[in-house]
């Protein structure tokens, strides 16, 4: 069979969106609650208190997202499979009504000729596994492999670019260190466990898939240049970026975590945890590796003051256990999610991720969220500060190629404006507005934009 990544000759475009942020329908033909529908129902985590349970109410009918993806032009959509849909308690059972919704979607895309990617986890996990323990545990990485395989074994002949895990950074330390992610757990240095456990049912998914036949599978990380901003952050700045960047790709590449992330996170050294074999089954598991990318992470010492006005400053700190005495220094200028806008730290990461692993790279994400406060006379949102964005980032990538990094595609965030996780609706990154009341789509002047730009290089 022919390579399903796309070859490199030219760029691929594409876009992006994950299930719990549009899909809706929580209890939809037997689905069951995920670790999101049970942290959004907590006072206080979701800064406009609203949850997915609508969303983009995508659910059931895919059709409309559909028309809209094909309306760009592009070649490839990368979507999630909600495991909560599929095997709702989490065990082994397949809810055949769920993987319809999916079966719908492929064959959609396929009838309107774009490629599909399916990604099996995107931080949806479903309750019954959470109560067990969720990523703390090694059962979890156990039954995502089982999940993985009855979404391929349905899926299998019509998708062919498969990632297994979405930025598990975020489910290790979002989710069960500082706890601004579902299931908002704050255990310390025990998070770690939830990061090897994670690269472990990566393994062990693309195992299984390889089995079943698969030979585009690959993981999607959210890699950052990590940049030391003083002489004394040189050592936090070695701890962020093995949390950030080593611990995924040391497994991946080398099958090892190295030395300086075992300084920061000793626990990854304990052999009932890490257990012969494991990190075997992890190196060289993915044919691609995808890569999520929106802003460096700049590391100062605490002891430089930061600006008491500034809502950035000191963002996820709690997110790296076993790290102290720094803080982040993003400078200007920045996004609505307060992220720096940096392109050339984007081309440097991303000749340095091909340069690390040789894979070839798909960025699985790229985009802003901004306000998008200005709107034309017929209504379009006019989202120039996007497409500035969006249109310094492809150059970003293209300096990359021509460097020698083999990028394949550039997906970008979001296809419309959906659920934020713990921002609710309040930030917007998608090429298309939902209007919360009807949820009627209205494309952006950023949709157009690409749809012109796709036009012109070929998609
Ligand atoms: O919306 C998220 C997405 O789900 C994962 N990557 C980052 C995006 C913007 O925060």
């Amino acid at each position: 069979m022919s390579n399903p990544l796309p070859d490199g000759s030219r760029l691929t475009f594409g876009t992006a969106t994950a299930s719990y942020q549009i899909e809706g329908g929580p209890l939809a033909d037997g689905r069951l609650p995920s670790i999101w529908d049970i942290f959004t129902g907590v006072p206080g985590k979701i800064d406009d208190d609203s949850d997915g349970s609508v969303a983009c109410a995508s659910y059931p009918d895919p059709g409309p997202d559909i028309d809209l993806v094909a309306g760009l032009g592009v070649g490839l959509y990368r979507f999630s499979v909600a495991w909560p849909r599929v095997v709702p308690e989490g065990g082994t059972e397949v809810n055949k009504l769920g993987l319809d919704y999916y079966e719908r979607l492929v064959d959609g895309l396929l009838e309107r000729d774009v490629t599909p990617m399916a990604t099996l986890y995107h931080w949806d996990l479903p309750q019954t596994l959470e109560d067990r323990g969720g990523w703390l545990v090694r059962e979890t990485a156990e039954r995502f492999a089982d999940y993985s395989l009855a979404v391929h074994d349905r899926l299998g002949d019509r998708v062919r670019l498969w990632a297994t895990l979405n930025e598990p950074w975020c489910s290790a330390y979002l989710g069960y260190a500082s706890g601004r992610h579902a299931p908002g757990r704050q255990v310390g240095a025990q998070a770690h466990r939830a990061t090897h456990h994670l690269l472990l049912g990566h393994g062990l998914a693309a195992a299984r898939l390889r089995e079943a036949g698969a030979d585009g599978v690959g993981i999607v990380l959210n890699l950052t240049p990590v940049i030391a901003e003083s002489e004394a952050a040189a050592e936090a700045t070695d701890g962020v970026d093995a949390l950030r960047n080593r611990v995924w790709l040391g497994p991946l590449v080398d099958g090892a975590y190295d030395a300086g992330t075992l300084r920061v996170a000793p626990v990854l050294a304990d052999p009932d945890l890490v257990r012969p074999g494991d990190l075997d089954l992890v190196r060289g598991s993915a044919d691609w590796l995808g890569v999520n990318y929106y802003t460096p992470s700049r590391v100062t010492d605490a002891t430089a003051a930061p600006d008491p006005a500034d809502p950035a400053a000191d963002a996820d700190l709690t997110a790296f256990p076993g790290l102290t005495g720094f803080r982040f220094a993003p400078r200007h200028p920045r996004t609505d999610m307060d992220w720096e806008v940096d392109p050339d730290s984007f081309t440097r990461l991303l000749v340095d991720t091909y340069d690390r692993t040789g894979l070839p790279l798909v960025v699985t994400e790229n985009g802003a969220a901004y306000a998008d406060a200005t709107v034309l006379p017929d209504g379009t949102v006019d989202d120039a500060d996007r497409i500035d964005y969006l249109a310094a980032h492809l150059a970003a990538i293209d300096s990359a190629r021509d460097a020698g990094a083999d990028v394949r595609a550039w997906l970008v965030w979001t296809l419309m404006d959906n659920f934020e996780w713990s921002h609710g609706y309040l930030k917007k990154f998608g090429l298309v507005s939902v209007d919360r009341a009807d949820l009627t789509r209205a494309p952006k002047r950023s949709y157009h934009w690409l749809a012109e730009v796709v036009r012109r290089r070929g998609r």
